[in-house]
């Protein structure tokens, strides 16, 4: 199913008057503190997130996993999913793919259908942690750390393989995120694996072309349980430097052991240069891939106002971060699940673009500890959605994205035309 812009526009006839009349409001209450509402909704208009070719369908748990129908069954189904996201909300014009779940057979003809549905390739995913069928070597006890050269060498051809195929379609990055490590003390050595790592990451790295880049992924636990090769940032940091400039570590929001404070880490990385990309979700207790903003919306908000400083005093010349939504769908429709998340991730971008700078750098500057908290929270306090209605109305999209896909019975047109029982591949 493809959404006409006659949809589109029949759907924002029904809520215009109530926008129009928001959007008022909210402009005049912003202009007193000396904010252009129009200049913030021209930024939020170019913000665009990726979605991963994996979270279109149900994702399921170890227990069980219950589809929802009319998922994608393969890769040109997914990118009419994403398409329909991107009509609908105007800000998820790019797809990130995942080798080998979702190889392109024809790449000219995926490249083309792309580009009828507005949507760019951003970084390519490789897979060396599961095993593949036909694959001669196991990843069992790792990969790119593997203790068996063979291993470490099948796992680095996958990797420059992956690049390739991302070379065919226009993207410019890969993510390397590795499930390596040990669940009992005594099964790894620690130095020898991490140094097989670097030295794997170095023989991508020499095949990565001169205008990509590389992200290394880290998490602290899972699927092992007792030590993971590439950790915390500071591994991940510490591999990036010594492959080189091409080299950034990727901060995913649902990697970090409870109470971290990503938002420092976001600052850290930047502080150097080197934050390639971000993996948002959210979570309470561990790796959850819940809802963007489902859980701990203040400090996806803190997060965003580190990103925005950062980008506004780009001493060390960080490149633009790759935004990606990495979440997994149980219980409710994927598509409006990443609708709740796509705004979920803008909202807190609105939010950091209207903090008061100069008034919380004067607060830092005396230590007035209230103050600070004070304009801080008057920003995240502050109703941006209609700023979010207006970009998405400006860039020919819908005013309510999660009203519109239920009037325009999606999920119901989807099942119609691909069945109840589909199984997104790769999951
Ligand atoms: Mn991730």
């Amino acid at each position: 199913m493809r959404i006409q812009s006659s949809h589109i526009d029949q759907y924002n006839a029904s809520a215009i008057k109530v926008h129009e009349n928001n959007y008022r409001i909210t402009k005049e209450l912003l202009a007193q503190k000396s904010i252009d509402a129009d200049a913030v909704v021209e930024k939020l208009r170019q913000f665009q997130i990726a979605i991963p070719s994996w979270a279109l369908g149900a994702g399921g748990t170890r227990f069980g996993r219950f589809s929802t129908g009319g998922e994608p069954g393969n890769l040109e189904q997914k990118l009419d999913d994403i398409g329909l996201l991107h009509a609908l909300t105007r800000s998820a014009g790019a797809i990130s793919l995942h080798i080998p779940w979702d190889i392109p057979r024809d790449a000219q003809a995926i490249k083309q259908q792309a580009s009828e549905l507005d949507i760019v390739f951003d970084a390519m995913n490789s897979n060396t942690f599961q095993d593949q069928k036909d694959q001669a070597l196991s990843y069992k006890f790792g990969s790119l750390s593997h203790i068996n050269a063979d291993v470490r060498k099948q796992a680095v051809e996958h990797n420059i393989e992956v690049i390739s195929y991302g070379q065919a379609l226009g993207s410019k990055s890969i993510t390397v995120w590795l499930a390596d490590g040990s669940s009992f003390p005594g099964q790894l050595n620690f130095r020898r694996a991490l140094d097989n790592t670097l030295r794997s990451l170095q023989e991508i790295y020499a095949q990565l072309p001169a205008d990509w880049q590389l992200f290394i992924e880290y998490k602290p636990y899972e699927p092992y349980f007792y030590s993971t090769v590439i950790q915390d940032w500071g591994t991940s940091f510490l591999l990036a430097n010594e492959l080189g400039n091409k080299a950034y570590t990727l901060v995913d929001l649902g990697h970090h052991l409870p109470n971290t404070n990503i938002e420092q880490i976001v600052s850290t990385l930047m502080y150097r240069g080197k934050l390639g990309g971000f993996h948002f979700n959210d979570s309470k207790y561990g790796d959850d891939d819940l809802t963007v903003g489902s859980i701990k919306p203040y400090q996806l908000y803190l997060i965003f106002n580190e990103l925005v400083y950062g980008l506004e005093n780009n001493t060390a010349q960080n490149p633009a971060p790759a935004w990606m939504i990495d979440a997994s769908h149980n219980l409710k429709d994927p598509l409006e699940d990443l609708i709740q998340s796509l705004e979920a991730i803008r909202l807190a971008y609105v939010q950091a673009l209207i903090v008061d700078r100069q008034g919380l750098w004067d607060a830092q500057l005396n230590n007035d500890v209230s103050v600070g908290q004070e304009i801080l929270q008057d920003a995240f306090r502050t109703d941006v959605r209609p700023l979010l209605q207006e970009a998405r109305l400006r860039s020919g999209g819908v005013i309510e994205p999660i009203k519109a896909y239920r009037y325009l019975n999606i999920r119901q047109q989807l099942i119609k035309e691909r069945g109840s029982v589909t199984v997104a591949t790769g999951l």
